[in-house]
């Protein structure tokens, strides 16, 4: 058994052993309650499952493992650049365990010898319209690589229930390794004439993904490792992970369960977000004919926006309730590494502006930025200027989170999801019954 997969399998068991005599003992003991509004409010902060790899506060962010992203940007091995290595961070979330040098390096390598993606995924690719939108052909490509699922074979073949983790440990590895080999596949497809570009193995599994996209440079590599680590897991309630672990409780493998996750990554109130992001900052300079709008002129145009009935993207969460620690990180990086660009000063102007416009408006929970509200910016200045394949780097990277705890929920034997739904009537009958007004 290989190093990562024995840990897990010591890990897990001690896990599932102290939650079998939690619910034994405590089984019972109420852990939240639940109110009307909540009911019909996309159940907002309700206590209803469980995710291993990371846990977010309202203030604080996300922790993953317990770990800020300042401290895994000090903690994490950072191989040949200066940014940590998102396969550190999956090794962290899968065992709980910041790895060794060495032990990423096994990481890195065994990504790489599983990095091949089966030969019909790149036809089924190739049979769509060239102006499929990317997270349409990354969801295809994720589906289509389901014929090699381990899971599937062994579940056929009258696999134990005991042996489920580790078919699904074995997929996951697997649909890892590829995606940026798929990921690239689509952009260069899309964007640049099909002219790929062939994997450098020397290289880590973030930078050969820039490598692959034709971005050259230390720097973007260097980008690529921090956008993998600081996009990948947000809690387990977030649409793309509870997706992902929804379609996962009914043992369906890990392909059909991430596709499931990236379908609802797709949408424009999670992370289609981040290509909103930038069309909305183009559209406005474009409006304003100046690529250095005054304070003034993004207050009008926010306004506009806000009269016109739409979001403004990039600001607001479901949970956060102060900037976004993703966003500070990568305007750290902007800082860092970037000098004077236009777009990313647009990007700060409207980090000082837009939070008092929302505030002002009365209804909104979080007038803050949001991961989405910085990437673009970042991603442009490095050429990438192809704003309809950010979701796809986003899904990339949200691999790492909803199937190292695939993982988990198969290693603790989590059952099918099946909460209860009720109608308004049903409700309006309880609420005469039971209402506190009454
Ligand atoms: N601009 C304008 N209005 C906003 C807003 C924003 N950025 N954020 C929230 N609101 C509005 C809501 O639309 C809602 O209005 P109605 O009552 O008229 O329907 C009201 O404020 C209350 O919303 P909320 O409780 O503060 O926010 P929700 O939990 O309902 O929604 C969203 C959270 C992220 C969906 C929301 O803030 C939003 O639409 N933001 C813009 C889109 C965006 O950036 N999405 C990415 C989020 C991060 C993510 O998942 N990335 O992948």
């Amino acid at each position: 058994m290989d190093p990562l997969k024995q840990k897990f399998q010591e890990k897990s068991t001690a896990l599932k052993a102290e939650i079998k005599a939690l619910l034994k003992e405590q089984g019972n003991t109420i852990v939240d309650e639940v109110k009307l509004s909540q009911v019909y409010g996309g159940m907002r902060g309700v206590k209803s499952m469980v995710w291993e790899t990371s846990q977010l506060d309202a203030n604080d962010g996300i922790r993953f493992r317990g770990y800020s992203i300042p401290e895994l940007k000090d903690k994490l091995p950072k191989g040949a650049g200066n940014q940590p290595l998102p396969e550190a961070l999956f090794w962290l979330m899968l065992v709980g365990e910041i790895p060794t040098e060495k032990e990423t390096k096994w990481l890195t390598d065994q990504w790489t010898n599983r990095s091949n993606v089966p030969e019909h995924t790149f036809k089924v690719l190739d049979a769509l319209p060239k102006d499929t939108h990317p997270m349409t052909q990354f969801v295809t490509a994720i589906t289509s690589m389901q014929s090699t699922s381990v899971f599937t074979r062994r579940y056929a073949e009258g696999m134990r229930k005991s042996e489920y983790w580790d078919a699904t440990y074995e997929d996951t590895m697997n649909l890892i390794a590829r995606l940026p080999r798929v990921a690239s596949y689509i952009y260069r497809r899309t964007y640049h004439n099909s002219k790929f570009i062939t994997p450098d193995i020397s290289l880590d599994w973030g930078a050969n993904f820039a490598h692959m996209l034709g971005v050259e440079g230390a720097d973007f590599k260097d980008l690529m490792r921090l956008y993998l680590t600081i996009h990948a897991d947000h809690e387990g309630g977030n649409a793309s992970a509870h997706a992902t672990h929804l379609v996962g409780s009914t043992l369906s493998d890990a392909y059909l369960s991430f596709a499931g996750g990236m379908s609802a990554l797709a949408g424009p109130l999670h992370g289609l977000a981040n290509q909103e992001v930038i069309k909305w900052i183009l559209r406005m300079i474009d409006t304003l004919g100046t690529r250095q709008p005054t304070k003034e002129q993004i207050v009008d145009y926010v306004n506009s926006t806000i009269a016109a009935g739409q979001v403004v993207p990039g600001y607001g969460h479901a949970v956060l309730r102060e900037p976004d620690p993703r966003f500070i990180a990568q305007k750290r990086f902007a800082e860092e590494y970037i000098k004077d660009s236009e777009l990313i000063n647009v990007v700060w102007k409207c980090f000082e502006v837009i939070p008092p416009i929302l505030k002002s408006l009365g209804k909104v929970k979080n007038p803050w930025p949001n991961v989405d509200a910085h990437s673009g910016a970042i991603l442009v200045h490095y050429g990438l200027t192809e704003y309809s394949f950010y979701t796809v780097l986003f899904g990339v990277s949200r691999a790492l989170g909803v199937l190292s705890q695939l993982c988990w929920s198969r290693a603790l034997g989590f059952p099918l999801e099946r909460p209860k739904s009720v109608t308004t009537s049903f409700m309006v009958e309880y609420l005469k019954k039971n209402s506190v007004n009454a």
